[in-house]
Protein backbone atom coordinates (compact mmCIF):
# COMPACT_ATOMS: atom_id res chain seq x y z
CA UNK A 1 0.00 0.00 0.00
CA UNK A 2 1.47 3.54 -1.11
CA UNK A 3 2.33 5.64 1.75
CA UNK A 4 2.16 9.63 1.57
CA UNK A 5 4.32 12.43 3.50
CA UNK A 6 2.96 14.77 4.73
CA UNK A 7 4.75 17.92 6.02
CA UNK A 8 3.50 19.61 9.51
CA UNK A 9 4.93 23.03 8.59
CA UNK A 10 5.52 25.44 11.27
CA UNK A 11 6.43 29.36 10.43
CA UNK A 12 7.21 30.40 14.56
CA UNK A 13 10.54 31.58 15.48
CA UNK A 14 11.04 29.19 17.54
CA UNK A 15 12.73 26.27 15.23
CA UNK A 16 14.53 23.54 16.84
CA UNK A 17 17.91 21.90 15.52
CA UNK A 18 17.35 19.60 12.88
CA UNK A 19 14.35 21.07 11.76
CA UNK A 20 14.29 20.72 7.61
CA UNK A 21 13.17 23.89 5.17
CA UNK A 22 10.32 23.34 3.65
CA UNK A 23 10.83 23.84 -0.22
CA UNK A 24 13.33 26.60 0.71
CA UNK A 25 10.83 28.61 1.96
CA UNK A 26 9.67 30.05 4.85
CA UNK A 27 8.11 26.81 6.77
CA UNK A 28 9.79 24.36 8.46
CA UNK A 29 9.31 21.24 9.65
CA UNK A 30 10.26 18.53 12.40
CA UNK A 31 7.63 16.06 11.72
CA UNK A 32 5.61 13.97 8.75
CA UNK A 33 2.43 12.77 9.01
CA UNK A 34 2.02 9.46 6.79
CA UNK A 35 -1.02 8.94 5.31
CA UNK A 36 -2.04 5.33 3.84
CA UNK A 37 -5.44 4.67 1.96
CA UNK A 38 -7.92 3.04 5.16
CA UNK A 39 -5.23 3.18 7.48
CA UNK A 40 -5.16 6.25 10.66
CA UNK A 41 -2.54 8.59 9.90
CA UNK A 42 0.43 8.57 12.15
CA UNK A 43 3.11 10.94 12.95
CA UNK A 44 6.68 10.35 12.48
CA UNK A 45 9.87 12.37 12.93
CA UNK A 46 10.68 13.82 9.65
CA UNK A 47 14.10 12.85 9.53
CA UNK A 48 12.84 9.14 9.20
CA UNK A 49 11.16 9.72 5.92
CA UNK A 50 12.75 8.24 3.01
CA UNK A 51 15.42 10.27 1.80
CA UNK A 52 13.69 10.73 -1.43
CA UNK A 53 11.31 12.03 0.29
CA UNK A 54 13.10 14.19 2.46
CA UNK A 55 15.03 15.24 -0.75
CA UNK A 56 11.73 16.97 -2.55
CA UNK A 57 10.17 17.90 0.74
CA UNK A 58 13.41 20.24 1.11
CA UNK A 59 14.49 21.14 -2.35
CA UNK A 60 14.36 25.15 -2.81
CA UNK A 61 11.77 25.50 -5.55
CA UNK A 62 13.07 27.20 -8.78
CA UNK A 63 11.94 31.09 -9.40
CA UNK A 64 8.58 30.77 -11.91
CA UNK A 65 8.62 33.30 -14.63
CA UNK A 66 11.32 35.26 -12.72
CA UNK A 67 9.81 35.35 -9.38
CA UNK A 68 11.87 33.66 -6.56
CA UNK A 69 9.60 31.60 -4.77
CA UNK A 70 11.90 32.03 -0.84
CA UNK A 71 8.84 34.16 -0.37
CA UNK A 72 4.79 33.71 -0.97
CA UNK A 73 3.62 35.30 -4.12
CA UNK A 74 0.70 37.09 -5.11
CA UNK A 75 -1.00 36.61 -8.19
CA UNK A 76 -3.82 38.82 -8.90
CA UNK A 77 -7.07 37.53 -11.07
CA UNK A 78 -7.46 39.70 -14.10
CA UNK A 79 -11.25 38.02 -15.85
CA UNK A 80 -11.78 39.36 -19.59
CA UNK A 81 -14.72 37.97 -19.48
CA UNK A 82 -18.57 39.08 -19.74
CA UNK A 83 -19.33 35.86 -16.82
CA UNK A 84 -16.95 34.89 -14.54
CA UNK A 85 -18.80 34.80 -10.98
CA UNK A 86 -17.34 37.68 -8.97
CA UNK A 87 -15.42 40.08 -11.63
CA UNK A 88 -17.12 38.96 -14.97
CA UNK A 89 -17.71 42.49 -17.04
CA UNK A 90 -16.01 44.71 -14.91
CA UNK A 91 -12.60 44.04 -17.06
CA UNK A 92 -13.43 43.55 -20.77
CA UNK A 93 -12.61 46.47 -22.49
CA UNK A 94 -8.72 46.82 -22.78
CA UNK A 95 -8.22 50.24 -20.73
CA UNK A 96 -10.70 48.83 -17.78
CA UNK A 97 -8.42 45.96 -17.82
CA UNK A 98 -4.49 47.72 -18.16
CA UNK A 99 -6.24 50.10 -15.32
CA UNK A 100 -6.89 47.08 -12.90
CA UNK A 101 -3.95 44.98 -13.71
CA UNK A 102 -1.88 48.69 -12.79
CA UNK A 103 -3.84 48.82 -9.42
CA UNK A 104 -3.02 45.06 -8.46
CA UNK A 105 0.76 45.37 -9.23
CA UNK A 106 0.73 49.04 -7.04
CA UNK A 107 -1.05 47.31 -4.16
CA UNK A 108 1.24 44.14 -4.33
CA UNK A 109 0.31 41.57 -6.65
CA UNK A 110 3.54 39.79 -7.99
CA UNK A 111 1.85 37.96 -11.24
CA UNK A 112 -1.18 38.66 -13.45
CA UNK A 113 -3.54 35.97 -14.30
CA UNK A 114 -5.51 37.10 -17.14
CA UNK A 115 -8.56 34.58 -17.98
CA UNK A 116 -10.94 35.08 -20.69
CA UNK A 117 -12.92 31.71 -20.70
CA UNK A 118 -14.90 31.76 -16.83
CA UNK A 119 -14.60 28.20 -15.72
CA UNK A 120 -17.08 28.55 -12.75
CA UNK A 121 -19.59 25.53 -12.51
CA UNK A 122 -22.02 25.13 -15.13
CA UNK A 123 -20.08 27.72 -17.51
CA UNK A 124 -20.08 26.74 -21.42
CA UNK A 125 -17.19 26.33 -23.79
CA UNK A 126 -15.79 29.67 -25.04
CA UNK A 127 -14.75 29.40 -28.98
CA UNK A 128 -11.21 29.84 -29.10
CA UNK A 129 -11.37 33.10 -31.65
CA UNK A 130 -13.81 34.69 -29.10
CA UNK A 131 -11.11 33.70 -26.33
CA UNK A 132 -8.23 35.04 -28.20
CA UNK A 133 -10.12 38.26 -29.30
CA UNK A 134 -10.55 38.78 -25.19
CA UNK A 135 -7.10 38.11 -23.80
CA UNK A 136 -4.96 39.16 -26.82
CA UNK A 137 -6.00 43.10 -26.26
CA UNK A 138 -5.45 42.88 -22.64
CA UNK A 139 -2.11 41.56 -22.58
CA UNK A 140 -1.30 43.82 -25.31
CA UNK A 141 -2.43 47.01 -23.42
CA UNK A 142 -0.82 45.95 -20.27
CA UNK A 143 2.53 45.47 -22.05
CA UNK A 144 2.11 48.83 -24.22
CA UNK A 145 1.36 50.67 -21.20
CA UNK A 146 5.17 49.56 -19.64
CA UNK A 147 4.01 46.85 -16.97
CA UNK A 148 6.94 43.91 -16.68
CA UNK A 149 5.58 41.92 -14.05
CA UNK A 150 4.84 38.43 -14.91
CA UNK A 151 1.56 37.69 -16.98
CA UNK A 152 0.22 34.00 -16.93
CA UNK A 153 -2.40 33.10 -19.07
CA UNK A 154 -5.39 31.36 -17.54
CA UNK A 155 -6.38 28.87 -20.76
CA UNK A 156 -7.10 25.21 -21.61
CA UNK A 157 -6.15 25.99 -25.40
CA UNK A 158 -3.24 26.12 -27.45
CA UNK A 159 -4.17 28.53 -30.14
CA UNK A 160 -5.16 30.82 -27.70
CA UNK A 161 -2.04 30.03 -25.41
CA UNK A 162 0.39 30.92 -28.55
CA UNK A 163 -1.77 34.08 -29.36
CA UNK A 164 -1.43 34.99 -25.70
CA UNK A 165 2.37 34.23 -25.55
CA UNK A 166 2.84 36.58 -28.72
CA UNK A 167 0.75 39.27 -26.99
CA UNK A 168 3.17 39.50 -24.02
CA UNK A 169 2.06 36.36 -21.67
CA UNK A 170 4.93 34.71 -19.82
CA UNK A 171 3.53 31.77 -17.82
CA UNK A 172 0.26 29.24 -18.89
CA UNK A 173 -2.19 28.61 -16.41
CA UNK A 174 -4.07 25.35 -17.34
CA UNK A 175 -7.37 24.34 -15.48
CA UNK A 176 -7.83 21.05 -17.18
CA UNK A 177 -3.68 19.93 -16.74
CA UNK A 178 -3.06 19.34 -20.49
CA UNK A 179 -5.99 17.08 -20.77
CA UNK A 180 -8.36 19.46 -22.74
CA UNK A 181 -6.36 20.29 -25.70
CA UNK A 182 -3.85 17.82 -26.89
CA UNK A 183 -1.71 20.39 -28.50
CA UNK A 184 -1.31 22.51 -25.48
CA UNK A 185 2.15 20.51 -23.83
CA UNK A 186 3.44 21.48 -27.01
CA UNK A 187 3.45 25.22 -27.05
CA UNK A 188 4.51 25.55 -23.39
CA UNK A 189 7.13 22.77 -24.14
CA UNK A 190 8.06 25.03 -27.37
CA UNK A 191 8.01 28.63 -25.81
CA UNK A 192 9.89 27.14 -22.68
CA UNK A 193 7.30 28.77 -20.13
CA UNK A 194 5.99 27.95 -16.77
CA UNK A 195 2.97 25.73 -16.69
CA UNK A 196 0.52 25.50 -13.77
CA UNK A 197 -1.07 22.32 -14.13
CA UNK A 198 -4.78 22.01 -12.03
CA UNK A 199 -6.69 19.11 -10.66
CA UNK A 200 -10.12 19.04 -12.16
CA UNK A 201 -13.05 15.81 -11.79
CA UNK A 202 -15.27 16.94 -15.05
CA UNK A 203 -15.60 19.85 -17.55
CA UNK A 204 -16.74 23.02 -15.72
CA UNK A 205 -20.28 22.58 -17.03
CA UNK A 206 -21.26 19.63 -15.23
CA UNK A 207 -18.27 19.69 -12.79
CA UNK A 208 -20.44 20.08 -9.35
CA UNK A 209 -22.89 17.67 -10.65
CA UNK A 210 -21.86 14.49 -8.04
CA UNK A 211 -18.33 14.88 -7.51
CA UNK A 212 -16.78 11.58 -5.81
CA UNK A 213 -13.94 10.51 -4.82
CA UNK A 214 -12.02 7.51 -2.85
CA UNK A 215 -9.86 9.81 -0.62
CA UNK A 216 -10.22 12.76 -1.99
CA UNK A 217 -6.57 14.41 -0.81
CA UNK A 218 -4.39 10.92 -1.98
CA UNK A 219 -6.83 10.88 -5.40
CA UNK A 220 -6.01 14.64 -6.45
CA UNK A 221 -1.62 13.78 -5.21
CA UNK A 222 -1.92 10.66 -7.28
CA UNK A 223 -4.03 13.02 -10.33
CA UNK A 224 -1.02 15.12 -9.94
CA UNK A 225 1.82 13.29 -9.80
CA UNK A 226 0.52 11.74 -13.25
CA UNK A 227 -0.18 14.99 -14.57
CA UNK A 228 3.64 16.52 -13.74
CA UNK A 229 4.95 13.04 -15.22
CA UNK A 230 3.12 13.06 -18.51
CA UNK A 231 4.25 16.79 -18.97
CA UNK A 232 7.79 16.22 -18.52
CA UNK A 233 7.59 12.67 -20.99
CA UNK A 234 6.07 15.80 -23.12
CA UNK A 235 9.32 17.68 -22.96
CA UNK A 236 8.30 20.49 -20.35
CA UNK A 237 11.08 20.98 -17.44
CA UNK A 238 10.23 20.11 -14.08
CA UNK A 239 11.11 23.85 -12.99
CA UNK A 240 8.22 25.10 -15.10
CA UNK A 241 5.56 22.92 -13.66
CA UNK A 242 3.46 24.68 -10.96
CA UNK A 243 0.90 22.12 -9.11
CA UNK A 244 -2.83 23.18 -8.03
CA UNK A 245 -5.51 20.90 -6.36
CA UNK A 246 -8.24 23.02 -8.13
CA UNK A 247 -10.28 24.15 -5.31
CA UNK A 248 -13.77 24.55 -6.10
CA UNK A 249 -13.17 22.08 -9.67
CA UNK A 250 -15.56 19.03 -8.87
CA UNK A 251 -15.52 19.29 -5.22
CA UNK A 252 -18.23 19.94 -2.80
CA UNK A 253 -17.33 21.59 0.31
CA UNK A 254 -16.35 18.80 2.23
CA UNK A 255 -13.81 17.74 -0.60
CA UNK A 256 -12.29 21.56 -0.46
CA UNK A 257 -11.72 21.65 3.53
CA UNK A 258 -9.90 17.97 3.37
CA UNK A 259 -7.81 19.63 1.00
CA UNK A 260 -6.92 22.92 2.30
CA UNK A 261 -6.72 21.25 5.69
CA UNK A 262 -3.38 18.84 4.58
CA UNK A 263 -2.80 21.05 1.53
CA UNK A 264 1.46 20.76 2.55
CA UNK A 265 1.06 17.31 1.77
CA UNK A 266 1.26 18.48 -2.17
CA UNK A 267 5.21 19.33 -0.97
CA UNK A 268 5.83 15.86 -1.08
CA UNK A 269 5.36 16.66 -5.10
CA UNK A 270 8.56 18.29 -5.18
CA UNK A 271 7.02 21.32 -7.33
CA UNK A 272 5.80 24.80 -6.33
CA UNK A 273 2.19 25.00 -5.47
CA UNK A 274 -0.45 27.36 -6.24
CA UNK A 275 -3.93 27.87 -4.63
CA UNK A 276 -7.20 29.73 -5.67
CA UNK A 277 -9.97 29.74 -3.18
CA UNK A 278 -10.69 33.43 -3.42
CA UNK A 279 -14.09 34.27 -2.91
CA UNK A 280 -15.51 30.44 -4.35
CA UNK A 281 -18.64 29.02 -3.04
CA UNK A 282 -17.74 27.08 -0.22
CA UNK A 283 -16.88 30.77 1.67
CA UNK A 284 -20.05 31.86 0.96
CA UNK A 285 -21.51 28.53 2.07
CA UNK A 286 -19.79 28.63 5.66
CA UNK A 287 -20.24 32.18 6.13
CA UNK A 288 -23.50 32.82 4.57
CA UNK A 289 -22.66 35.39 2.85
CA UNK A 290 -24.19 35.17 -1.59
CA UNK A 291 -22.72 37.65 -2.75
CA UNK A 292 -19.65 36.76 -4.37
CA UNK A 293 -17.43 39.90 -3.26
CA UNK A 294 -18.45 40.21 0.15
CA UNK A 295 -16.22 37.12 0.34
CA UNK A 296 -13.19 39.13 1.13
CA UNK A 297 -12.93 38.28 4.86
CA UNK A 298 -13.14 34.13 4.42
CA UNK A 299 -10.40 34.19 1.22
CA UNK A 300 -8.21 35.91 3.41
CA UNK A 301 -8.44 33.53 6.20
CA UNK A 302 -7.88 30.37 3.02
CA UNK A 303 -4.86 32.31 1.74
CA UNK A 304 -3.22 32.96 5.27
CA UNK A 305 -4.13 29.15 5.58
CA UNK A 306 -2.36 28.29 2.69
CA UNK A 307 0.67 30.64 3.25
CA UNK A 308 1.33 28.58 6.67
CA UNK A 309 1.44 25.82 5.08
CA UNK A 310 4.02 26.95 2.59
CA UNK A 311 2.02 27.00 -0.03
CA UNK A 312 4.02 29.35 -2.74
CA UNK A 313 1.38 31.07 -4.95
CA UNK A 314 -2.17 32.80 -4.04
CA UNK A 315 -4.56 33.47 -6.65
CA UNK A 316 -6.47 36.55 -5.42
CA UNK A 317 -8.85 38.65 -6.74
CA UNK A 318 -8.38 41.10 -3.48
CA UNK A 319 -4.62 41.61 -3.80
CA UNK A 320 -4.40 45.43 -1.54
CA UNK A 321 -6.41 42.90 1.20
CA UNK A 322 -3.88 39.84 0.71
CA UNK A 323 -1.03 42.02 0.76
CA UNK A 324 -1.98 44.00 4.03
CA UNK A 325 -2.78 40.51 5.74
CA UNK A 326 0.87 39.09 4.58
CA UNK A 327 2.82 41.95 5.77
CA UNK A 328 1.01 41.82 9.46
CA UNK A 329 1.40 38.38 9.27
CA UNK A 330 4.72 38.16 8.46
CA UNK A 331 5.87 40.91 11.40
CA UNK A 332 3.39 39.06 14.05
CA UNK A 333 5.11 36.07 13.46
CA UNK A 334 8.52 37.03 13.18
CA UNK A 335 8.17 39.82 15.81
CA UNK A 336 9.86 42.08 13.32
CA UNK A 337 9.08 44.86 10.95
CA UNK A 338 10.88 46.56 8.22
CA UNK A 339 9.40 48.97 5.80
CA UNK A 340 8.99 47.94 2.23
CA UNK A 341 9.58 44.40 3.01
CA UNK A 342 6.77 42.03 2.35
N1 LIG B 1 -9.93 29.10 -10.30
C1 LIG B 1 -10.62 29.73 -11.28
C2 LIG B 1 -10.03 29.99 -12.52
N2 LIG B 1 -8.76 29.60 -12.77
N3 LIG B 1 -6.75 28.60 -12.05
C3 LIG B 1 -6.04 27.95 -11.11
N4 LIG B 1 -4.78 27.57 -11.35
N5 LIG B 1 -6.59 27.68 -9.88
C4 LIG B 1 -7.86 28.03 -9.56
O1 LIG B 1 -8.30 27.73 -8.42
C5 LIG B 1 -8.65 28.71 -10.55
C6 LIG B 1 -8.04 28.98 -11.81
C7 LIG B 1 -12.02 30.19 -11.03
O2 LIG B 1 -12.06 31.46 -10.47
P1 LIG B 1 -12.28 32.85 -11.26
O3 LIG B 1 -11.23 33.07 -12.29
O4 LIG B 1 -12.40 33.92 -10.27
O5 LIG B 1 -13.70 32.70 -11.93
P2 LIG B 1 -14.21 32.31 -13.39
O6 LIG B 1 -13.74 30.93 -13.68
O7 LIG B 1 -15.71 32.40 -13.26
O8 LIG B 1 -13.65 33.28 -14.37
Amino acid sequence: MKDYFRPLPQTGPARPDGAFPLAGGWAWFDRIEVLTRGRPPQVIAAREAPAEILDRLTAPRAPIAGLALDRPRIMGILNVTPDSFSDGGRFTAPEAARARARQMLDEGADILDIGGESTRPGAKTVPAEDEIARVTPAIRAIRAAGMRAPVSLDTRKAPVAEAGITAGATMLNDVSALGFDPHMARVAQRHALPICLMHAQGAPETMQAAPSYGDVLLDVYDFLEDAARRAMAGGIRRTHIVLDPGIGFGKTLAHNLALLARISLFHALGFALLVGASRKRFIGTISGVEAADERQPGSLAVALAARAQGVQILRVHDTAATAQAFSVWDAVQSGMWQQGVR
